[in-house]
């Protein structure tokens, strides 16, 4: 089996399962590199005065980590800049946050030179390289530049936005011709596969082969979906341990006899997270019988606290939280809990439990896995319901939730009432099926077919042959 050289922005070494405060992402990568064997390299965390590309390895949980430190400067204009005042907003369809200075482009392609010449030593013959996101479209190109002719792989894991959006980005001729360097690249979903064909297809002159090839400046890519899953197995494990036990009772004794509607998300603007107060506020509003027996629980660990628009989102939500409990709140029943920390996964599964309904509500997202997570850690005999956002790549797997517009206050409000009193017969039918999708397209699911497409990479595609992802 081929060696797997993964490369990510951050790399979080793998703790030990269930107690971890790691993201759906970093936990999907060590699962990859428990696997297959090789390396997980990107960004420490940390700065140093100048850069010197000295790589620290270490091995955890069987996962080998190596890693860089970045300059003050390189932070500011690739990570603080391109990343997240540029690439991410713009991908999130937010233009009018979206942030374009020519430092922010200079930044990205240095550390992502920078990277690639650190990463390149440990490149061996027959290994694959899978890049892993916005921050890392270039990287490729850089290694080519070095010499390096292996399968490299590249996941977006953010949509690919409309052609329209993505063509009010300077330079966007240049990011699209670096995704050209790649062999294989994956989308969450059909829809951000069709959005970059169509973005190739109209924008850079380029055309889809009848094989479902993409040819544009010159190179021909393979390009799929691979919808991202969670690992439900573990998830499961989680639900039952001690410390989810512990949490659900804790919150089934300070919530007698209430119902809980559960959010948990980075505190981050594509989440809609206000448009969920507003509806959560609608539902108040409109059914003062449910007034004293709910209440919303969000969960919104703050990230990116060094760029504008998250401390502007933070306060809002500040605010509207203030407002709806003010509004609403009696001496012994606050509507909203509004919490600002990270939980052990092990907490977060006795949280997501405890709720009767789980409440995902982003305004665009690649997928969402706390989707995903809220629905493995439900309680067979009587499960919460999922209230899902349409514009989650997770919408289109998972149709059984209860989909919503959270544009709408009132769409979002009515599907809360219709979750709080569904019968329990359909809770459990619309919950098998919703289960059965989580437990099927997990993460070691999506791992594998993406490793396979971009291990065919190596063998010649035989003429006439059908798209391969
Ligand atoms: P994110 O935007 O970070 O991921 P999401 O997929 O929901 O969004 O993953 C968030 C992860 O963080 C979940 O695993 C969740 O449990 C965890 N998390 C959130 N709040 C937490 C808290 N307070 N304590 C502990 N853990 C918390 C990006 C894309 C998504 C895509 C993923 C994976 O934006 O669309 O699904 O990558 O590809």
């Amino acid at each position: 089996m081929s060696r797997l050289i993964v490369v990510s922005n951050r790399v979080t070494p793998p703790s030990p399962k269930g107690s971890a405060t790691q993201g759906g992402l970093a936990m999907a990568l060590a699962a990859a590199l428990r696997e297959y064997s090789g390396v997980w390299f990107g960004w420490s965390g940390e700065t140093t005065p100048e850069f010197t590309g000295h790589l620290s390895m270490k091995r955890a949980e069987g996962v080998t980590v190596a890693t860089v430190d970045l300059e003050e400067v390189d932070v500011q204009e690739y990570y603080n800049g391109y990343a997240n005042k540029t690439l991410w907003p713009l991908f999130h369809y937010r233009i009018d946050l979206t942030a374009y200075d020519r430092s922010f482009g200079q930044g990205y392609d240095r550390v992502n030179r920078r990277f690639a010449e650190t990463v390149r030593p440990l490149i061996e013959k027959d290994d694959l390289v899978w890049i892993h996101d916005y921050h890392l479209i270039p990287m490729a190109r850089e290694l080519r530049r070095l010499g390096v002719d292996n399968p490299i792989g590249f996941f977006l894991h953010i949509p690919w936005p409309a052609r329209q959006l993505v063509a009010t980005l300077p330079r966007h001729r240049q990011l699209a011709e670096a995704l050209f360097a790649y062999d294989l690249i994956g989308f969450q979903t059909e829809e951000w596969l069709d959005a970059f064909r169509d973005y190739v297809s109209h924008e850079v002159g380029g055309e889809v082969l009848p094989d479902g090839r993409l040819s544009a400046f010159g190179r021909t890519v393979r390009a799929g979906a691979f919808p991202i899953g969670i690992d439900a197995e573990d998830f499961a494990r989680a639900t039952r341990s001690a410390a989810a036990a512990r949490t659900y009772d804790r919150i089934a004794a300070s919530g007698a006899f209430r119902a809980m509607i559960v959010g948990v998300d980075r505190l981050d603007y594509s989440k809609g997270l206000e448009e969920r107060l507003q509806g959560f506020e609608r539902l108040l509003a409109d059914n003062p019988a449910l007034r004293r027996e709910v209440f919303m629980l969000q969960i919104a660990p703050p990230t990116r606290d060094q760029v504008d628009a998250y401390q502007d989102i933070r306060a809002r939500l500040d605010a509207l939280a203030g407002h709806i409990n003010g509004a609403y709140a009696d001496m012994d029943w606050t509507p909203v809990r509004y919490v600002n920390r990270n939980y052990r996964r092990d907490e977060l599964a006795g949280i997501y439990r405890a709720a009767k309904v789980g409440l995902v509500t982003p305004l665009r997202d690649g997928m969402n896995l706390v989707a995903k997570e809220f629905v493995a850690a439900q309680d067979p005999a009587d499960p919460g319901v999922l209230v899902l956002s349409r514009f989650a790549g997770a919408a289109t797997q998972m149709k059984d939730a209860l989909i919503i517009n959270p544009f709408s206050p009132e769409e979002t409000a009515e599907a809360l009432k219709r979750a709080l009193s569904m019968d329990r017969a359909e809770r459990k039918r619309r919950w098998e099926i919703l289960q059965h999708g989580v437990a099927t397209h997990d993460v070691a699911a999506w791992r594998d077919a993406f490793v396979q497409a971009l291990e065919a990479v190596r063998r010649p595609v035989p003429r006439g042959a059908a798209q391969t992802a």
